[in-house]
Formats: structure tokens, sequence, C-alpha cells
């Protein structure tokens, strides 16, 4: 695990699984439009919340890409999940902005919330196909801008799944490190 401090935020990178942060006020989900089950971070969450969080996220949905939501976190240790709808890399345009909106938003409602602690998986980069190291600078950067207004959320955590995504977002977080 790797950290660093942007004013008042701590943002760290780690290796694991989104579904097992129970230190974590909130998690977030690579959701898909309709909020219901699916693969990757999507079903991961979806078979430990399921059916009471389906049951909670129908009536929130449909969301529109770089938009995010929040709901309860039925049968996990946390409080919350936000879903996020990250763009379909080469169908949602601007990709970059929407990607950006994912992670900002994300912030917002977290901080609307009262949320210190808040984890995110690499949105978008599983089946919807945005390249890695594009997506994590993205991600590293909307965080970092957005820590200048956040008061409430004092962790930002990255949960990567597979180590070479690991090294890779802490790679673009060592260049920002002045
Ligand atoms: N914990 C952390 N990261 C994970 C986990 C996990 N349990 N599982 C996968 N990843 P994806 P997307 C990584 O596909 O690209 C779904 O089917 C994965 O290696 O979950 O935003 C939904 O229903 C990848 O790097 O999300 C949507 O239709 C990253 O998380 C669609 O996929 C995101 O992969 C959303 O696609």
């Amino acid at each position: 695990m790797i950290k660093n401090k942007f004013n008042d935020t701590t943002l760290e990178i780690e290796q694991g699984n989104i579904v097992d942060q129970p230190d974590c006020d909130a998690i977030v989900n690579a959701a898909n439009a309709q909020l219901r089950t699916g693969g990757g971070v999507a079903g991961a969450i979806h078979r430990i919340g399921d059916p009471k969080l389906t049951r909670e996220t129908r009536d929130l949905a449909p969301i529109s890409p770089g938009e995010a939501v929040i709901s309860s976190a039925p049968n996990f240790p946390n409080k919350y999940i936000i879903h996020c709808l990250g763009p379909v890399y080469g169908r949602d345009k601007p990709s970059d902005k929407l990607l950006r909106n994912c992670y900002a938003n994300a912030l917002t409602i977290a901080e609307d919330n009262g949320i210190t602690s808040i984890a995110f998986p690499a949105i978008s980069t599983g089946a919807f196909g945005y390249p890695k190291r594009e997506a994590a600078t993205i991600a590293i950067t909307a965080v970092k801008e957005a820590t200048h207004n956040l008061k409430s959320v004092k962790l930002v955590r990255f949960v990567l799944f597979g180590e070479e995504d690991y090294e890779l977002h802490k790679e673009i977080l060592d260049e920002f490190t002045d």
C-alpha cells in the first residue's frame, strides 16, 4: 500500500477486492445504467448485497455516464455504496470528461452524506474498455483536484484487483508527488 496526502485528504493505493474494505464508510460500484448485477465489480457487490440492494437501486435507475447515486450497503460492513456509471470507451464521449465526472460526483455525494472514507475501483477499465494508464491518470487527477473542496472525506482509497494495475497506479501517483 502506498499513500500520499493532498490538502487534508489521504490518497491510498492498495491491491485488493472492493467488497473487502471494512474500514471505509463507502465503497464505489463500477455500475451499469440499470444499477443491476453484472460482471466485475457490479457482480461482486450485488452477489453480497442482493436481493435488498437491487430492490433499492432499481428506484434510482437508470443513470447516465458520469453520474453517481448513493444507496445503503446491505450485508456489507460499510455504510453506503456509491454507484457510478463510467463511460464505455469509444462510445460515450468525451470519455475523459465523463470518467472525471464519476470521481467528482461520487466525492460530492460523499461530502453531502458526511462520509469520511471511500474506496474506488478503477471505473471503466474492465468491461467498458478504458485504457488503464489514461484512466488511472484521470482518476488520480480528479481526486487530487477535488481535495481542494473536501471537508468530510479524509481518506480516498483506490483498490486495484491485479498487481499490474496496482503498480501502474503507484507509478502514476508518484508522478503527482511534488
Ligand atoms: N474489486 C476490485 N476491482 C475489481 C473487482 C473487485 N472485486 N472486480 C473487477 N475489478 P468492471 P467497468 C476491476 O468491468 O469497466 C459490469 O458488468 C477490473 O479488473 O467491473 O466500469 C457492469 O455491469 C477492472 O480493472 O467495470 C457494467 O455493465 C475494474 O475493476 C460494466 O461491467 C472495472 O471493471 C462496467 O464496466
